[in-house]
């Protein structure tokens, strides 16, 4: 594989760039991570910020371009490897659902969990992107009850994004810890890519801390 096939993954620890880990590992990419210590604050210096203005992560370079916010990643990737067969093709009729579901985790979902850290006034459901949380939450249980996967017995793409912010948004208390949710995530996190990645998470979490310590 020519060098400028490889992807480069611009990456922190335990941040939503573990769920772009977990899926690169998933399809058998070929990567390489450009590691933030963000304790340090290094996703906003001048360096990063040269590649994503808004000094976020993930962020993914590939053959000279970049591309930015966990849904089009995880699309971008996902159809990169078909081989792998977590995304299905255009005239799948998987397709529809599938991308249905990924556009949703970043247009209703995340702006809710945010909403809901914050203990922000509720937006008239009329108003708001998401309708309301409950029913935001309703529709997508709706679906993983029927599961066990988003598209029912067919593990995606999707389901590696969700899998994984539905283990962290339980954990934070923003999502209830309900059996189909819990369930689903689990069948996602005890995946070897997901153990594998959160490993190396904890240890590089534990030194980017010591290291943003010793610079005072
Ligand atoms: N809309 C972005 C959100 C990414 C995001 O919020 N990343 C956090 C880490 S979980 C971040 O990079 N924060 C660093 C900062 O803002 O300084 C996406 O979906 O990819």
């Amino acid at each position: 594989m020519p060098p400028e096939d490889r992807i480069t993954l611009h990456y922190s620890p335990q941040t939503r760039a573990t769920g772009t880990r977990v899926l690169l590992e998933e399809l058998a990419a070929p990567y390489d991570l450009h590691v933030l210590n963000m304790k340090a604050g290094e996703q906003r210096q001048a360096a990063y910020l040269a590649i994503n203005p808004l000094g976020k992560v993930p962020a993914v370079s590939h053959r000279g371009s970049l591309v930015t916010e966990q849904v089009a990643i995880t699309i971008y990737l996902a159809d990169l490897f078909p081989q792998a067969g977590l995304a299905p093709g255009p005239r799948d009729p998987g397709r529809g659902p599938y991308l249905r579901w990924i556009a949703f985790y970043g247009s209703c979902f995340e702006p809710a969990m945010i909403d809901r850290s914050l203990n922000r006034e509720p937006t008239p459901a009329i108003q708001s992107p998401y309708s309301d949380y409950d029913t935001m939450l309703g529709a997508l249980q709706g679906q993983l009850a029927q599961g066990p996967y988003l598209l029912g017995e067919r593990l995606t793409a999707a389901d590696i994004l969700w899998g994984i912010a539905l283990g962290w948004t339980m954990m934070f208390g923003l999502v209830p810890k309900t059996d189909v949710l819990t369930r689903y995530s689990q069948r996602i996190t005890s995946r070897p890519a997901f153990q594998r990645v959160t490993a190396e998470d904890a240890a590089m979490a534990a030194e980017h801390a010591a290291a943003a310590a010793a610079k005072g």
